[in-house]
């Protein structure tokens, strides 16, 4: 058996990437689009429609009828699941899944004659989840911060500030809001943890990787947070797994997937962890020094941190590397469907999207967007809207240009507080494959990036993370460079490299960008004079 297989849970797909280890090979990656394939759950993007945009939920019945469907088009596409000597997986961070007392028992007694779904069905206390894109909890994030001594308190405890989508503000908002359906819940799981506990047949633990996700966790004692726990909801610790390490074996598969599709019953099931957490190991920083830049759904600005270091002023987050160290993070909800959109008001396809970058000027002669299609998370923006700063609507590669270039700028200045200069970003996500877009983002950071052959980061690493645990498990550990070794390295003929006359004026750039930022969000002055003095510097 020396298949491990990694899934990804995540916001609009379920995906699959196969390794076998001693091969050193990818043996196949797959994806189940929630749109595409199960439509009939009512989401779009993968979340439910709701008239208020702050609020995001999504049907966890919808990642099981995934599962099911994913393992189904593996067995089909000729994968012997047999093989699988271990598995686990990613979850979408922050999102939960509330278990009534009735799941303990459902878990373990899994039906391989009824679809998942069904069967998890009357395991729900509540029907949906709230999932990282939402920020209805400002009010949530305001009285537990109060209530432990203000957010410096709660970002040196739990690693964050209290954050909107953060699983404690959103626990707190559910009792708050349905005390009855709070009472009723036994158990409320993370996405990871929640997928682990069905491939597994029981309640999996919450990775410190995850873990550090919720507002709830001490971060270096890697502990439920009593004063945390208190400030979120009465009696919210008999509610919560237990936290493991990363590399904690849950337990062999359950005998659903033994009996429906053909897995061994020695196949073991690892923790999950974030999403995040997962591409770190899956873009191989196992390492501090090295900054990975993830263009999804969300855009993730990450790297390895040895030492907890704290974002002040809550515009990032500290969480818990697979490894055992930590890693920063900084999340951006613009991401993917934010450039879709741009792209869309066009009517473009993306390679004429990517020709409209190559057609305009770094710097986009001084004309700026800010692109909150959706609320932000940083800079925090409760309110969607879409600021143009000389920047005509109609001028469709201008505004191309412009999106490309505002996410880029956003993440340079609000990635100061992390403290790296790097000179080598490693892309990694959907958008990653986008040659046009990597070039801005060499040139607004200064720094050398690299494409990677298996653009599911996540997936990727989970299957790696399934290894490394299995075989530490059985006695064998291997060390992380070694498991990442041929797998998570970046295409070193893939490397885009600053232009230096476009470095130059994306320094002068951003001055003009946090000009327009803070005449938007904070009422600073009309940037014209930004403007006019960045067009001067460009002669
Ligand atoms: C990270 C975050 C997102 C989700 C997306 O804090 O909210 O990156 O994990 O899947």
């Amino acid at each position: 058996m020396s298949l491990y297989l990694g899934l990804d849970s995540s916001t609009q797909s379920l995906s699959a990437v196969v390794l076998d280890l001693e091969a050193r090979e990818v043996v196949l990656d797959h994806s189940i689009g929630f749109d595409e394939r199960l439509a009939d759950f009512g989401c779009k993007n993968g979340v439910l429609p709701n008239a208020d945009p702050t609020v995001a939920h999504s049907d966890p019945l919808m990642w099981l009828a995934a599962l099911d469907l994913l393992l189904d088009d593996l067995r089909q596409k000729g994968i012997d699941l047999g093989q699988v000597a271990a598995v686990s997986g990613s979850g979408q961070q922050h999102g939960s899944v509330y278990l009534n007392a009735k799941a303990t028992a459902i878990l373990k007694s899994l039906s391989p004659r009824r679809p998942l779904a069904r069967q998890l069905k009357p395991a729900l206390s509540r029907p949906t989840s709230p999932i990282w894109m939402d920020s209805s909890t400002r009010a949530q994030c305001d009285e537990m911060e109060a209530a432990v001594g203000g957010g410096l308190a709660v970002a040196e405890l739990t690693g964050s500030r209290c954050f909107e989508r953060f699983t404690g503000t959103q626990i707190r908002k559910f009792w708050q809001a349905e005390p009855r359906r709070y009472e009723r819940t036994a158990r409320i799981h993370l996405v990871s943890s929640f997928m682990a506990s069905v491939l597994a047949g029981k309640h999996a633990p919450i990775d410190h990787g995850d873990g550090a996700g919720m507002n709830l966790m001490d971060i270096r004692k890697r502990e439920w947070a009593p004063a945390m726990l208190k400030a979120a909801a009465p009696g919210l610790k008999s509610k919560l797994p237990r936290l493991a390490r990363s590399d904690t074996v849950v337990g062999r598969i359950s005998p659903y997937f033994v009996q429906k599709y053909g897995f061994s019953p020695k196949c073991q099931v690892v923790a999950w962890s974030g999403d995040n957490p997962c591409s770190l190991i899956g873009v191989g920083l196992i390492r501090s020094g090295r900054i990975c830049i993830s263009l999804g759904t969300s855009d993730t600005y990450f790297g390895l941190m040895p030492e907890p270091r704290i974002s002040a002023e809550g515009e990032g987050h500290v969480f818990g590397s697979p490894t055992g160290d930590y890693m920063s993070l900084i999340c951006f909800l613009n991401g993917s469907l934010t450039r879709e959109r741009i792209k869309d008001a066009y009517g473009l396809s993306w390679d004429r999207f990517s020709d409209a970058l190559r057609q305009t000027k770094p710097g986009n002669g001084g004309r700026v967007m800010l692109p909150y299609v959706f609320p932000e998370i940083v800079p925090n923006v409760l309110k969607p809207q879409v600021y143009r700063y000389g920047l005509d609507e109609g001028d469709a590669a201008a505004n191309c240009r412009a999106v490309i270039e505002a996410q880029m700028a956003s993440m340079a200045i609000h990635s100061k507080w992390m403290g790296v200069k790097t000179r080598t970003i490693y892309a990694t996500g959907g958008a990653s494959a986008n040659r046009a877009i990597l070039e801005i983002m060499a040139n607004v950071h200064n720094a050398d990036v690299y494409q990677f052959e298996v653009g599911k980061s996540a997936a990727l690493g989970a299957g790696l993370r399934a290894a490394h645990a299995a075989l530490k498990a059985s006695g064998r550990e291997m060390p992380w460079a070694e498991v990442v070794k041929g797998f998570a390295e970046p295409v070193k003929e893939s490397r885009v490299r600053p232009d230096k006359a476009a470095v130059k004026v994306y320094r002068e750039f951003l001055k003009l960008y946090g000009a327009c930022e803070a005449h938007a969000l904070r009422g600073g002055k009309d940037p014209a004079a930004a403007r006019e003095r960045f067009l001067k510097k460009l002669g």
